[in-house]
């Protein structure tokens, strides 16, 4: 077993992964990362799991954490954070969770358009990250035939995130806005809020590094038109604090809450035109769907196979597209952070907050619930009572 006190299970090319790993490294929380194509992550940790996921930690005692997020509270609550990756102003509070969710799930469409469809600059590359979730010692043949079979299910995925022909355009105009809209803020913070990482930055950093800011045809297309954005990355993945000179920001503090800049307002408006539909329709499918299915066992996911993540296709208008995607309880659970975070403010930050999301387009994400909360247990997402 390893030396190091954590074992994190990934791969360099996974989106979620990548945030844990840059939260390890910049806490200084010590830690031997393995593919998962390592044997014991199939013969161990994948029946633990009950599916296979990463990423995974194991702890030194030898339990296991799985999901991103659960692994950054888990070190959190640790009072491992050099500095909390939670702001104590509701306010901020608040839109680091947006970010959160933003983040993980609503950069999707760009991510895997940028990753699968540029096949000449890209897929050489791609290919090599894959071997670290494909067992060793394969003939070539035989490595040559699993990628294909792992690479068509990422394939097959990006079309239930959305990103079909039709919305092509549209998704690489949009993402070229975001760049441009992130790259701005950035001249005047080091970090989405200020001058440390929050969750907001980590659930950005998601689909920024692994696809976006790692594989080759988008990563190029981020340093020639968002070097900011790039910097930012170098920033969250390496251990040390900055005092950079070319960006309009001091110290390690974050934003008062009243002085939230007009470049963090654009980056809400991008979210309220770019997810708020999406998260919109997903939410009415899923209150649809329970209404159908009363009897639901609490503790699980209402569906035949406990470890399937998804409980339809919903289909939405996306900037002009009529788009059909995966409903996803997870969503509802970082959704949930945000909807908890405000119902738990003080009136006059409540007040704060709700000012802020309309102005920016974002009032109606406050108050989107589903009939029934989704938990985790047993590293799967199920239904509340
Ligand atoms: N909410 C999960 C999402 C993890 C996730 O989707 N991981 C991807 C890799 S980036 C995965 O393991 N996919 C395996 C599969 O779909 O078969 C987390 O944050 O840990």
């Amino acid at each position: 077993m390893s030396e190091a006190p954590y074992t994190l299970y990934g791969m360099a090319a996974s989106l979620y992964t990548g945030k844990v790993r840059a939260y390890m490294r910049h806490h200084g929380i010590p830690f031997e990362e393995r593919g998962a194509g390592h044997a014991e992550y199939g013969e161990d940790i994948v029946p633990k799991l009950g599916r296979f996921i990463v990423p995974a930690v194991v702890k030194p005692d030898g339990s296991l954490i799985q999901d991103g997020t659960d692994i950054l509270d888990y070190f959190e609550e640790r009072g491992l954070s050099k500095k909390s990756i939670y702001p104590e102003d509701a306010t901020l509070k608040a839109v680091a969770y947006l970010f959160e969710l933003f983040g993980g799930e609503g950069l999707l469409r760009p991510a895997m358009h940028y990753r699968w469809n540029f096949d000449a600059d890209n897929l050489a590359f791609i290919k090599g990250s894959f071997d670290d979730v494909l067992p060793g010692g394969l003939s070539t043949e035989e490595n040559q035939k699993m990628f294909e079979f792992a690479s068509g299910r990422m394939r097959q995925a990006a079309v239930a995130f959305g990103v079909v022909p039709d919305a092509m355009k549209t998704i690489e105009e949009t993402y070229t806005d975001f760049l441009k809209r992130f790259d701005a803020h950035l001249a005047q913070s080091y970090f989405l809020l200020g001058g440390h990482a929050t969750i907001g930055d980590y659930g950005l950093f998601n689909p920024l590094f692994a696809h976006l800011g790692r594989d080759p045809h988008p990563a190029m297309l981020m340093k020639q038109t968002a070097p900011r954005v790039f910097k930012w990355l170098e920033r969250m993945n390496g251990p040390e604090t900055f005092q950079d000179h070319t960006v309009d920001w001091e110290g390690e503090g974050l934003f008062a809450s009243g002085a939230v800049p007009e470049t963090l307002k654009d980056l809400m408006r991008y979210v309220a035109e770019e997810y708020l539909p999406e998260i919109t329709a997903h939410v009415a499918f899923a209150n649809n769907w329970l209404a159908e299915r009363p009897d639901i066992e609490p503790g699980t996911n209402g569906l035949e196979d406990p470890a399937q993540r998804a409980i339809g296709m919903s289909e939405f208008n996306w900037r002009g597209h009529q788009v059909k995607t995966m409903v996803m309880p997870y969503r509802f659970y970082l959704l949930q952070r945000l909807t908890d975070c405000f119902a738990q403010a003080g009136d006059a930050e409540q007040k704060e907050i709700r000012a802020l999301f309309a102005e920016t387009g974002l009032d109606a994400m406050l108050d989107l619930r589903t009939t029934r909360r989704v938990e985790r247990a047993n590293h799967l997402e199920v239904w509340g009572e």
